[in-house]
């Protein structure tokens, strides 16, 4: 602890500025964040890629990277995107090789994470995928038809009943050509969806953008940032009004007229009309509420007590507190916000630790902001009196997120602040720098926010979801049942090479070091789908298929069966090798495809 430093802080609590100069910065060594060579962390940290489509895994408190799990693009290591499932899974979703991850979130039950999936969105090509957490593999993509961009992504809590996916960018609905340069008619919906089996269920429609979202906690309300309430399509345009909206949806009142048949078909979507001047937001129980917040929100969460929902105002030097039940009983939704604290410059997201207070980034500032949330509510709007402690980091920060902050109980002990810019914090890489997470222990409330580590990251994570490790079962060999290819073993009978016109199948087993045939025949032009199994039963021993010159490079983890297909087009030797070192004999795990010259 910082004990010393923090008595003398926080004997002026009033006048703290939580700016610390470089010298007085803690350092790890007062916090217990050393997990020591062999001893696992406490937590698993889901972060997002963002436009390098994946997700990546830490633990914390180490910040040690752990995986990368594919999503959006194509990765070589794990065979994603490779082999014919996860390619068809691609293709099928509209058959791009990249998307933006933003938002990873956890699946829960009664408001905890209860560590079956996890839903991530993309940005880039309006798509939701869904990772199992049994094997960290990505295993199903929707393509959302009505969304150009997916921002906002988040779960009906408390028991993830629906997956949301949150429209960013207005378009015509549908965008097939129609009302080009007629902005008026653009809109954008929230999308539905049902996690498991995972399919579209709902849209609803608004005029203006929605951009991020957050769920209350008993599955009435589900709350979007809108910043583009002006429907414009330029920059100033889209700044243009004093105040922008927070969009809160009656998911009850949703279903209804889903029931009910209100709604129009789009791209072979239901789709409610949530519009302002919808008539099914007439009467007491409108479907969507429209709370005006100052000028370009950005992130909305919900507070654990699910009491309150707070919009940061990013334009705005303010976060707006909306008490979430009074939405049931106010005529105007304006009269249900609570609150209005003044955080400082840039305001983008909030984290909670369940001790009652929220942390806010600060963009412009590069700060994290703590301060009391019913002190807010107390205070007058527009006063700076609810803020207990500015920290600075390094540096622009946009999400920031405690330990299971998503969920009703906090663990209020961790925090990572996700900092877009890391400038003179590492060595130099050339023009493009490394992106810097920053470990803060927030624990402690006497001697404040402990900044304890600076983490490098890979272009460049928005989001995090922090989930205690004890949450999660993985699988450290794949169960064959969970597959749906069948196993192959090593009996003679179930390994074969059969021809069928110029189509050529394999089946055929590996474990080490070999494969099962030291040769594979083939006339130049032929389509070949080789299916193999890893009938290894032994943990860590990982193998692939890869195949020089045909873009091929299947893994293939014990008990685990993939396939793939490739054209046979140049004749020639061509070495099937193992590209994970299993064993000493591994350089010697081949097999040859002999291409045939077609006369
Ligand atoms: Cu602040 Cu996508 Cu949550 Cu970045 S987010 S833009
Ligand atoms: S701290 S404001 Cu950043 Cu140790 Cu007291
Ligand atoms: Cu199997 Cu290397
Ligand atoms: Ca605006």
């Amino acid at each position: 602890m910082i004990a010393g430093a923090a008595t003398g802080m926080m004997g002026s609590l009033a006048g703290c500025t939580g700016l610390l100069s470089d010298d007085e910065q803690v350092s790890a060594a007062d916090v217990d964040t050393e997990v020591p060579p062999g001893e696992h962390d406490d937590y698993y940290a889901f972060l997002s890629g963002g436009h390098s489509g994946d997700i990546r895994v830490y633990g914390v408190p180490s910040m040690r990277q752990l995986m990368r799990i594919p999503v959006f693009n194509v990765e070589s290591a794990r065979g994603y995107g490779f082999d014919d499932e996860t390619h068809e899974m691609l293709q099928e979703s509209g058959g791009y090789t990249w998307g933006d991850t933003h938002h990873p979130r956890v699946s829960q039950t009664d408001n905890e994470y209860d560590g079956e999936w996890l839903f991530v969105n993309d940005k880039a090509n309006g798509r939701m995928a869904r990772i199992d957490l049994k094997y960290f593999e990505t295993d199903a993509i929707i393509d959302l038809p009505n969304h150009q961009g997916t921002h906002g992504a988040c779960m009906l809590m408390p028991d993830s009943r629906y997956v949301f996916g949150v429209g960013e960018l207005r378009v015509p609905i549908p965008n097939d050509g129609r009302d080009l340069d007629d902005p008026s008619e653009y809109g954008s919906t929230l999308s539905a969806m049902s996690p498991d089996p995972f399919d579209h269920e709902w849209d609803v429609r608004v005029d203006c953008n929605l951009d991020n979202g957050d769920s209350g906690k008993d599955g009435e309300w589900f709350f979007t940032t809108s910043y583009n309430s002006e429907e414009g399509v330029t920059e100033r345009e889209m700044t243009a009004a004093d105040t922008d909206y927070v969009v809160a949806f009656n998911i009850p009142r949703i279903e209804d007229a889903i029931d009910a048949g209100e709604y129009e078909e789009i791209n072979g979507v239901p789709v409610v009309d949530g519009t302002e001047d919808s008539s099914l937001n007439d009467g007491d129980e409108p479907l969507v509420r429209y709370i005006d917040v100052p000028t370009n929100p950005h992130g909305v969460s919900v507070t654990p007590d699910g009491r309150y929902a707070i919009a940061s105002g990013k334009l705005d030097p303010t976060c707006t507190v909306i008490e979430i039940d009074r939405l049931n009983e106010v005529d105007d939704p304006n009269d249900a916000i609570v609150g209005r604290v003044n955080v400082g410059n840039g305001p983008l997201h909030t984290a909670y630790d369940g001790r009652g207070h929220a942390y806010t980034t600060l963009f412009v500032d590069s700060q994290v902001v703590k301060w009391d949330i019913e002190a807010a509510v107390e205070a007058e709007k527009g006063s700076e009196d609810p803020v207990i402690e500015k920290h600075d980091v390094h540096y622009s920060p946009g999400h920031l997120i405690a330990a299971e902050s998503y969920t009703g109980d906090p663990q209020g002990d961790w925090l990572i602040v996700l900092n877009k810019l890391s400038k003179d914090r590492f060595l130099p890489v050339g023009p493009v720098f490394p992106e810097n997470d920053q470990l803060f222990y927030i624990g402690d409330d006497d001697a404040g926010m402990e900044l304890v580590k600076d983490t490098p990251t890979y272009p460049e994570p928005h989001d995090a979801s922090i989930v205690r490790a004890d949450r999660l079962d993985p699988a450290s060999v794949y169960d064959p049942d969970d597959l749906e290819l069948d196993f192959i073993s090593a009996d003679d009978e179930e390994n074969f090479i059969e021809r069928d016109g110029d189509q050529v199948r394999v089946e055929m087993y590996n474990q080490r070091n070999h494969f099962g045939f030291e040769d594979i025949t083939v006339r130049e032009g032929d389509e070949v789908t080789i299916r193999s199994t890893n009938i290894e039963s032994e943990e860590d021993i990982i193998h692939s298929l890869a195949i020089p010159q045909h873009d091929v490079n299947v893994k293939l983890a014990p008990q685990e069966t993939r396939e793939v297909t490739f054209t046979a087009d140049e004749p020639g030797v061509y070495w099937i090798y193992c590209a994970y070192f299993c064993s000493a004999l591994h350089l010697e795990m081949r097999s040859r495809l002999l291409v045939e010259p077609a006369d």
